[in-house]
Protein backbone atom coordinates (compact mmCIF):
# COMPACT_ATOMS: atom_id res chain seq x y z
CA UNK A 1 0.00 0.00 0.00
CA UNK A 2 1.13 3.46 -0.71
CA UNK A 3 0.74 5.95 1.89
CA UNK A 4 0.19 9.28 0.29
CA UNK A 5 3.06 11.70 0.27
CA UNK A 6 2.35 14.51 3.61
CA UNK A 7 4.12 17.55 2.78
CA UNK A 8 4.06 20.39 4.82
CA UNK A 9 2.34 23.08 2.57
CA UNK A 10 -0.37 20.32 2.68
CA UNK A 11 -1.21 20.22 6.11
CA UNK A 12 -4.22 22.18 7.00
CA UNK A 13 -2.58 24.36 9.06
CA UNK A 14 0.28 26.10 9.41
CA UNK A 15 1.83 26.03 13.01
CA UNK A 16 1.31 29.84 13.01
CA UNK A 17 -2.31 29.50 11.84
CA UNK A 18 -2.88 26.97 14.68
CA UNK A 19 -1.31 29.62 17.10
CA UNK A 20 -3.64 32.13 16.20
CA UNK A 21 -6.67 30.49 15.42
CA UNK A 22 -6.63 28.58 18.81
CA UNK A 23 -10.05 29.73 20.65
CA UNK A 24 -8.52 29.76 24.21
CA UNK A 25 -6.50 32.94 22.10
CA UNK A 26 -8.15 36.50 23.89
CA UNK A 27 -9.80 34.60 27.25
CA UNK A 28 -9.10 34.85 30.45
CA UNK A 29 -7.25 31.79 31.15
CA UNK A 30 -7.44 30.91 34.76
CA UNK A 31 -7.67 27.49 34.97
CA UNK A 32 -4.42 27.30 35.92
CA UNK A 33 -1.24 27.84 35.61
CA UNK A 34 0.17 25.98 33.89
CA UNK A 35 -1.23 27.29 30.34
CA UNK A 36 1.04 29.71 30.29
CA UNK A 37 3.29 29.90 26.82
CA UNK A 38 7.23 30.31 27.05
CA UNK A 39 7.79 34.38 26.28
CA UNK A 40 9.60 35.70 23.59
CA UNK A 41 12.82 35.76 25.83
CA UNK A 42 12.16 32.39 26.85
CA UNK A 43 11.94 30.74 23.38
CA UNK A 44 14.85 32.44 22.56
CA UNK A 45 16.68 30.90 25.45
CA UNK A 46 15.26 27.60 23.83
CA UNK A 47 16.69 28.04 20.39
CA UNK A 48 20.11 29.16 21.78
CA UNK A 49 20.58 25.58 24.09
CA UNK A 50 23.19 23.45 23.50
CA UNK A 51 21.68 19.98 23.54
CA UNK A 52 22.91 16.59 23.67
CA UNK A 53 21.29 13.16 24.13
CA UNK A 54 20.35 13.15 28.03
CA UNK A 55 19.95 8.85 28.36
CA UNK A 56 23.37 9.24 27.82
CA UNK A 57 24.04 12.13 30.17
CA UNK A 58 25.50 14.39 27.24
CA UNK A 59 23.09 16.88 26.80
CA UNK A 60 24.74 20.14 28.29
CA UNK A 61 21.63 22.27 29.11
CA UNK A 62 19.79 19.59 30.89
CA UNK A 63 23.04 18.96 33.24
CA UNK A 64 23.41 22.69 34.14
CA UNK A 65 19.64 22.81 34.63
CA UNK A 66 19.90 19.67 37.53
CA UNK A 67 22.76 21.37 39.30
CA UNK A 68 21.58 24.67 39.04
CA UNK A 69 18.87 23.02 40.75
CA UNK A 70 20.51 21.54 43.33
CA UNK A 71 22.33 24.48 43.96
CA UNK A 72 18.95 26.08 44.61
CA UNK A 73 17.79 23.75 47.14
CA UNK A 74 20.71 22.68 48.76
CA UNK A 75 20.39 19.20 48.07
CA UNK A 76 22.76 16.80 46.86
CA UNK A 77 21.51 16.13 43.28
CA UNK A 78 18.55 17.05 41.03
CA UNK A 79 16.92 15.01 37.81
CA UNK A 80 14.66 16.32 35.20
CA UNK A 81 11.58 15.04 34.35
CA UNK A 82 8.97 15.50 31.69
CA UNK A 83 6.38 16.02 34.91
CA UNK A 84 5.28 16.66 38.39
CA UNK A 85 3.09 13.44 38.55
CA UNK A 86 6.19 11.53 36.76
CA UNK A 87 8.92 13.33 39.65
CA UNK A 88 5.87 12.41 42.69
CA UNK A 89 5.36 8.66 41.56
CA UNK A 90 9.34 8.11 41.11
CA UNK A 91 9.98 9.17 44.63
CA UNK A 92 7.12 7.25 46.16
CA UNK A 93 8.15 4.13 44.00
CA UNK A 94 11.75 4.60 45.29
CA UNK A 95 10.39 5.03 49.23
CA UNK A 96 8.14 2.23 49.32
CA UNK A 97 8.04 -1.39 48.90
CA UNK A 98 4.80 -3.01 47.64
CA UNK A 99 1.92 -3.22 50.19
CA UNK A 100 3.59 -0.31 52.04
CA UNK A 101 1.10 2.63 53.12
CA UNK A 102 1.73 6.54 51.87
CA UNK A 103 0.13 8.77 54.47
CA UNK A 104 -1.57 11.65 52.74
CA UNK A 105 -3.74 14.40 53.01
CA UNK A 106 -6.91 13.41 51.86
CA UNK A 107 -6.87 16.08 48.91
CA UNK A 108 -3.26 15.72 47.91
CA UNK A 109 -2.47 15.67 44.41
CA UNK A 110 -0.55 12.50 44.56
CA UNK A 111 -3.77 10.75 45.77
CA UNK A 112 -6.21 12.40 44.00
CA UNK A 113 -4.97 13.61 40.75
CA UNK A 114 -2.37 11.05 39.78
CA UNK A 115 -4.63 8.19 38.61
CA UNK A 116 -3.89 5.59 40.81
CA UNK A 117 -0.51 5.24 39.59
CA UNK A 118 1.26 4.66 43.35
CA UNK A 119 -0.87 1.45 43.84
CA UNK A 120 -0.46 0.76 40.13
CA UNK A 121 2.96 1.20 39.60
CA UNK A 122 4.63 1.08 42.92
CA UNK A 123 1.45 -1.08 44.69
CA UNK A 124 1.41 1.03 47.74
CA UNK A 125 -2.24 1.97 49.28
CA UNK A 126 -2.57 5.82 50.57
CA UNK A 127 -3.92 5.96 53.37
CA UNK A 128 -5.42 9.87 53.59
CA UNK A 129 -5.91 11.81 56.40
CA UNK A 130 -8.27 14.46 56.94
CA UNK A 131 -6.90 17.51 58.80
CA UNK A 132 -9.51 18.72 61.39
CA UNK A 133 -9.09 22.72 60.78
CA UNK A 134 -10.12 21.62 57.34
CA UNK A 135 -6.92 24.03 56.48
CA UNK A 136 -5.78 20.85 54.57
CA UNK A 137 -2.44 21.30 56.38
CA UNK A 138 -2.07 18.13 58.84
CA UNK A 139 -0.51 18.63 61.88
CA UNK A 140 1.99 15.75 63.54
CA UNK A 141 -0.23 14.36 65.42
CA UNK A 142 -2.69 13.79 62.49
CA UNK A 143 0.17 12.91 60.59
CA UNK A 144 1.10 10.12 63.86
CA UNK A 145 -2.50 8.59 64.35
CA UNK A 146 -2.38 7.24 60.70
CA UNK A 147 1.00 5.45 60.92
CA UNK A 148 0.96 2.13 61.28
CA UNK A 149 4.68 1.08 62.68
CA UNK A 150 5.81 -2.04 64.37
CA UNK A 151 1.86 -2.71 64.26
CA UNK A 152 -0.25 -6.47 63.88
CA UNK A 153 1.52 -8.37 61.01
CA UNK A 154 -1.74 -8.18 59.47
CA UNK A 155 -1.30 -4.30 59.56
CA UNK A 156 0.01 -2.43 56.07
CA UNK A 157 3.44 -0.61 57.30
CA UNK A 158 3.96 2.97 56.58
CA UNK A 159 6.60 3.24 53.95
CA UNK A 160 6.13 7.12 53.15
CA UNK A 161 4.41 10.40 54.56
CA UNK A 162 3.85 12.81 51.41
CA UNK A 163 2.91 16.67 51.44
CA UNK A 164 2.28 19.12 49.81
CA UNK A 165 3.32 23.28 48.99
CA UNK A 166 1.61 24.89 48.04
CA UNK A 167 -1.32 22.52 49.19
CA UNK A 168 -3.37 22.83 45.47
CA UNK A 169 -6.71 21.75 46.40
CA UNK A 170 -6.68 23.16 50.17
CA UNK A 171 -6.68 26.75 48.60
CA UNK A 172 -2.81 26.99 47.36
CA UNK A 173 -2.28 27.33 51.21
CA UNK A 174 1.21 26.98 52.43
CA UNK A 175 3.30 24.61 55.09
CA UNK A 176 5.09 26.94 57.11
CA UNK A 177 9.04 25.97 57.72
CA UNK A 178 8.48 25.17 61.01
CA UNK A 179 5.76 22.62 60.51
CA UNK A 180 7.58 21.36 58.02
CA UNK A 181 10.64 20.64 60.15
CA UNK A 182 8.29 19.29 63.31
CA UNK A 183 6.38 16.73 60.64
CA UNK A 184 9.82 15.78 59.24
CA UNK A 185 11.92 15.29 62.57
CA UNK A 186 8.71 12.74 63.91
CA UNK A 187 8.96 11.22 60.86
CA UNK A 188 12.82 10.55 60.50
CA UNK A 189 12.59 9.23 64.77
CA UNK A 190 10.41 6.78 63.48
CA UNK A 191 12.70 6.22 60.60
CA UNK A 192 10.16 6.89 58.12
CA UNK A 193 10.68 9.44 54.83
CA UNK A 194 9.26 12.47 53.86
CA UNK A 195 8.42 13.08 49.82
CA UNK A 196 7.58 16.81 49.44
CA UNK A 197 5.09 17.70 46.55
CA UNK A 198 6.62 20.82 45.91
CA UNK A 199 4.97 21.85 42.31
CA UNK A 200 4.45 25.14 43.48
CA UNK A 201 6.78 25.86 46.28
CA UNK A 202 7.90 28.70 44.73
CA UNK A 203 4.93 30.38 45.42
CA UNK A 204 5.49 29.33 48.93
CA UNK A 205 8.47 30.54 49.32
CA UNK A 206 7.62 33.68 48.34
CA UNK A 207 4.38 33.91 50.36
CA UNK A 208 6.35 33.18 53.25
CA UNK A 209 9.56 35.11 53.23
CA UNK A 210 11.62 31.94 52.93
CA UNK A 211 13.86 30.30 50.33
CA UNK A 212 12.72 27.25 48.64
CA UNK A 213 16.20 24.96 50.43
CA UNK A 214 14.98 26.11 53.69
CA UNK A 215 11.49 24.98 53.02
CA UNK A 216 12.59 21.70 51.18
CA UNK A 217 15.51 20.80 53.29
CA UNK A 218 13.86 18.40 56.34
CA UNK A 219 12.34 16.54 53.63
CA UNK A 220 14.25 13.67 51.82
CA UNK A 221 12.64 14.47 48.64
CA UNK A 222 11.09 17.15 46.81
CA UNK A 223 9.48 17.71 43.40
CA UNK A 224 8.72 20.61 42.21
CA UNK A 225 7.38 22.23 38.60
CA UNK A 226 9.35 24.77 35.88
CA UNK A 227 5.76 24.65 34.19
CA UNK A 228 3.08 26.29 36.55
CA UNK A 229 4.01 29.63 38.49
CA UNK A 230 7.44 29.26 36.67
CA UNK A 231 6.02 29.66 33.30
CA UNK A 232 8.67 27.15 31.22
CA UNK A 233 6.29 24.77 28.85
CA UNK A 234 7.31 21.67 30.03
CA UNK A 235 9.13 19.71 32.88
CA UNK A 236 9.85 19.05 36.87
CA UNK A 237 12.81 18.51 38.97
CA UNK A 238 12.99 15.68 41.53
CA UNK A 239 15.81 16.36 44.28
CA UNK A 240 17.20 14.42 46.52
CA UNK A 241 20.51 12.61 47.90
CA UNK A 242 22.90 11.56 45.34
CA UNK A 243 22.15 8.15 45.63
CA UNK A 244 18.31 8.40 45.32
CA UNK A 245 18.64 10.51 42.12
CA UNK A 246 21.07 7.71 40.57
CA UNK A 247 17.99 5.88 41.00
CA UNK A 248 15.37 8.10 40.07
CA UNK A 249 17.26 7.78 36.42
CA UNK A 250 16.57 4.18 36.52
CA UNK A 251 12.47 4.64 37.14
CA UNK A 252 11.79 7.87 35.00
CA UNK A 253 13.15 5.40 32.04
CA UNK A 254 10.72 2.53 33.50
CA UNK A 255 7.96 5.48 33.22
CA UNK A 256 9.10 6.38 29.70
CA UNK A 257 10.99 9.70 30.83
CA UNK A 258 14.11 9.29 29.30
CA UNK A 259 14.27 12.25 26.78
CA UNK A 260 17.15 13.05 24.32
CA UNK A 261 17.84 16.01 23.16
CA UNK A 262 15.91 17.93 26.13
CA UNK A 263 17.85 20.85 26.28
CA UNK A 264 15.19 22.90 24.31
CA UNK A 265 12.91 22.28 27.43
CA UNK A 266 16.21 22.64 30.14
CA UNK A 267 16.84 26.17 28.66
CA UNK A 268 13.51 27.56 28.98
CA UNK A 269 13.47 25.97 32.69
CA UNK A 270 16.99 28.12 33.20
CA UNK A 271 15.59 30.86 32.02
CA UNK A 272 12.45 30.62 34.30
CA UNK A 273 14.22 29.85 37.28
CA UNK A 274 16.51 33.43 36.27
CA UNK A 275 13.66 35.42 35.88
CA UNK A 276 10.33 34.18 37.15
CA UNK A 277 10.74 33.70 40.42
CA UNK A 278 10.66 37.47 41.88
CA UNK A 279 7.40 38.10 39.63
CA UNK A 280 5.41 35.41 41.27
CA UNK A 281 4.80 37.95 43.80
CA UNK A 282 2.66 39.76 41.10
CA UNK A 283 0.42 36.41 40.52
CA UNK A 284 -0.44 35.77 44.04
CA UNK A 285 -1.27 39.96 44.45
CA UNK A 286 -3.46 39.21 41.33
CA UNK A 287 -5.15 36.64 43.50
CA UNK A 288 -6.14 39.05 46.08
CA UNK A 289 -7.28 41.38 43.43
CA UNK A 290 -9.60 39.18 42.50
CA UNK A 291 -10.57 37.96 46.00
CA UNK A 292 -11.49 41.51 46.96
CA UNK A 293 -13.32 41.84 43.53
CA UNK A 294 -15.70 38.98 44.45
CA UNK A 295 -16.86 39.96 48.13
CA UNK A 296 -19.69 41.10 48.51
CA UNK A 297 -21.62 38.82 46.34
CA UNK A 298 -23.59 37.16 48.65
CA UNK A 299 -24.47 33.87 46.89
CA UNK A 300 -20.09 33.45 46.87
CA UNK A 301 -18.15 32.05 49.54
CA UNK A 302 -14.22 33.24 48.66
CA UNK A 303 -11.44 31.83 50.45
CA UNK A 304 -8.52 34.22 51.30
CA UNK A 305 -6.20 33.32 48.91
CA UNK A 306 -2.17 32.68 50.49
CA UNK A 307 -0.59 32.08 46.70
CA UNK A 308 -1.91 32.16 43.12
CA UNK A 309 -4.96 30.39 43.61
CA UNK A 310 -8.42 31.56 44.30
CA UNK A 311 -11.75 29.26 45.62
CA UNK A 312 -15.45 30.43 45.60
CA UNK A 313 -18.01 27.88 46.74
CA UNK A 314 -21.22 29.24 44.59
CA UNK A 315 -23.66 27.87 45.93
CA UNK A 316 -27.69 27.93 45.35
CA UNK A 317 -29.77 28.36 42.34
CA UNK A 318 -28.38 31.63 41.01
CA UNK A 319 -24.68 29.63 40.60
CA UNK A 320 -25.77 27.19 38.60
CA UNK A 321 -24.45 28.03 35.01
CA UNK A 322 -21.70 30.41 35.97
CA UNK A 323 -18.77 28.82 34.84
CA UNK A 324 -20.76 28.48 31.03
CA UNK A 325 -21.45 32.31 31.64
CA UNK A 326 -18.41 33.05 32.23
CA UNK A 327 -16.86 31.43 28.89
CA UNK A 328 -19.23 33.20 26.89
CA UNK A 329 -17.55 36.41 28.43
CA UNK A 330 -14.33 34.95 27.56
CA UNK A 331 -12.95 33.84 31.45
CA UNK A 332 -12.08 30.67 31.76
CA UNK A 333 -12.06 28.62 35.45
CA UNK A 334 -12.37 25.28 36.24
CA UNK A 335 -14.84 23.70 38.43
CA UNK A 336 -19.11 23.95 39.00
CA UNK A 337 -20.09 24.87 42.46
CA UNK A 338 -16.44 24.74 44.03
CA UNK A 339 -14.44 27.13 41.44
CA UNK A 340 -11.03 27.49 40.97
CA UNK A 341 -9.31 30.61 39.47
CA UNK A 342 -5.53 30.72 39.44
CA UNK A 343 -3.52 33.77 38.10
CA UNK A 344 -0.09 33.08 36.47
CA UNK A 345 2.08 34.67 34.22
CA UNK A 346 -0.20 35.10 31.12
CA UNK A 347 -2.74 37.38 33.32
CA UNK A 348 -3.03 41.19 34.26
CA UNK A 349 -5.02 43.10 36.03
CA UNK A 350 -7.59 44.42 33.47
CA UNK A 351 -7.99 40.52 32.65
CA UNK A 352 -8.66 39.80 36.61
CA UNK A 353 -11.07 42.77 36.43
CA UNK A 354 -12.87 41.43 33.35
CA UNK A 355 -12.83 38.27 35.20
CA UNK A 356 -14.55 40.29 38.66
CA UNK A 357 -17.02 42.24 35.87
CA UNK A 358 -18.19 38.79 34.43
CA UNK A 359 -18.78 37.06 37.72
CA UNK A 360 -20.58 40.20 38.85
CA UNK A 361 -22.81 39.81 35.63
CA UNK A 362 -24.15 36.81 36.21
CA UNK A 363 -24.89 37.54 39.61
CA UNK A 364 -26.75 40.68 38.29
CA UNK A 365 -28.64 39.32 36.28
N1 LIG B 1 -1.81 20.14 38.96
C1 LIG B 1 -2.72 20.48 37.89
C2 LIG B 1 -3.87 19.48 37.81
O1 LIG B 1 -3.39 18.19 37.78
C3 LIG B 1 -4.83 19.62 38.93
C4 LIG B 1 -3.24 21.88 38.11
O2 LIG B 1 -3.80 22.43 37.16
O3 LIG B 1 -3.12 22.40 39.23
N2 LIG B 1 1.46 18.26 42.24
C5 LIG B 1 0.61 19.29 42.32
C6 LIG B 1 0.41 19.94 43.63
C7 LIG B 1 -0.07 19.74 41.19
O4 LIG B 1 -0.93 20.73 41.31
C8 LIG B 1 0.16 19.10 39.95
C9 LIG B 1 -0.58 19.51 38.71
C10 LIG B 1 1.08 18.04 39.90
C11 LIG B 1 1.71 17.64 41.07
C12 LIG B 1 1.35 17.26 38.65
O5 LIG B 1 2.04 17.99 37.69
P1 LIG B 1 1.97 17.54 36.14
O6 LIG B 1 0.69 18.07 35.59
O7 LIG B 1 3.18 18.19 35.55
O8 LIG B 1 2.03 16.06 36.11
Amino acid sequence: MTLPAITLSSTRYSLRDSVIKSPIQNMIDLRSDTVTKPTPAMRRAMADAEVGDDVYGEDPTVNHLQERAAEIFEKEAAIFVPTGSMGNQTAVKLHTRPGAEVVIEERGHIFNFEMATMSAFSGALARPVRSHDGSGLLTWDEIAGAIHKNAAYYVAPTGLIALENSHNLAGGSVLTRERTEDICARAHEMSLPVHLDGARIFNAAVALGETVAALARPADSVMFCLSKGLGAPVGSMLLGTRAFIDEARGVRKMLGGGMRQAGVLAGAALYALEHHIARLADDHALAQRLAEGLRGIAELKVEPPQTNMVFVDARGDRAAGLIDHLKSRGVLATGAYHLRFVTHLDVDAPGIDRAIAAVREHFAA
